[in-house]
């Protein structure tokens, strides 16, 4: 679909970033899988890169295309994260994890040392918020924390049918407004049993942004 080729242009496009000796996270997503195909690609062709996966789903993706995958418990930081959003803003601020994998995709987005998310021009928006803010939640305070989100001024839905690679839940949380993105990933990360949210607020460094008139590269 064309969706699917600016994805890849973009993805690509990022990869090039990537240089020997780097320890690279790998996103999750559709956008990302295009991303890990591409680094593979290298790596066959002798690019020398170690990767860390943001979710079981690219774990399997990267070992099948021949990534060597390294475990990240061992790591303070990483070199590059390339991974995909569901909207991002002219500030760089995002909301992620319609793919659940928020929770890894944060920890690697911030220990990267330079964080690159990858899109198609339908992600880029003027304000955030037209999609619900996942958050990962503990299965057994899964009525607390939306009661908490509830008081936030959030309307969560519990994502059917899914656990996440850690055994979680999701709470997809829809907010009339997200006028101080920052406040708001303050008080979901201060709710205890939310584990993980999808506001992307400082951890990511560039856009590559597809457009059909070509990458649009965005710093912070
Ligand atoms: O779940 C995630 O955070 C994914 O990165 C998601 O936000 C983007 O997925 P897509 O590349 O398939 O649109």
């Amino acid at each position: 679909s064309p969706s699917d080729a600016l994805k890849r242009a973009a993805a690509e496009a990022a990869v090039d970033e990537v240089k020997s000796g780097m320890i690279v996270g790998l996103g999750t997503g559709s956008t990302a899988a295009f991303a890990i195909e591409a680094l593979a690609r290298k790596a066959r062709n002798g690019l020398d890169i170690r990767a860390v996966a943001t979710s079981e789903r690219s774990a399997a993706q990267a070992r099948a295309e021949g990534i060597t995958l390294i475990d990240m418990d061992g790591l303070a930081a990483i070199d590059l994260a390339i991974d995909g959003v569901d909207e991002i803003d002219a500030r760089l601020r995002a909301i992620k994890g319609a793919g659940g994998a928020m929770l890894r995709e944060k920890i690697v987005a911030a220990a990267a040392r330079r964080m690159i998310a990858v899109a198609d021009v339908s992600k880029a928006v003027d304000r955030l918020g037209q999609r619900p803010v996942p958050v990962e939640v503990l299965p057994l305070a899964q009525g607390y924390v939306a009661a908490a989100i509830r008081a936030l001024g959030g309307d969560p839905a519990l994502r059917a049918g899914t656990r996440t690679d850690q055994g979680n839940v999701i709470l997809d949380c829809r907010f009339a407004a997200l006028d101080d993105p920052a406040a708001l990933a303050d008080r979901l990360a201060a709710i205890p049993g939310a584990l993980g949210h999808g506001l992307f607020v400082t951890e990511i460094d560039a856009l590559y942004l597809a457009t059909p008139g070509g990458i649009v590269v965005r710093a912070r």
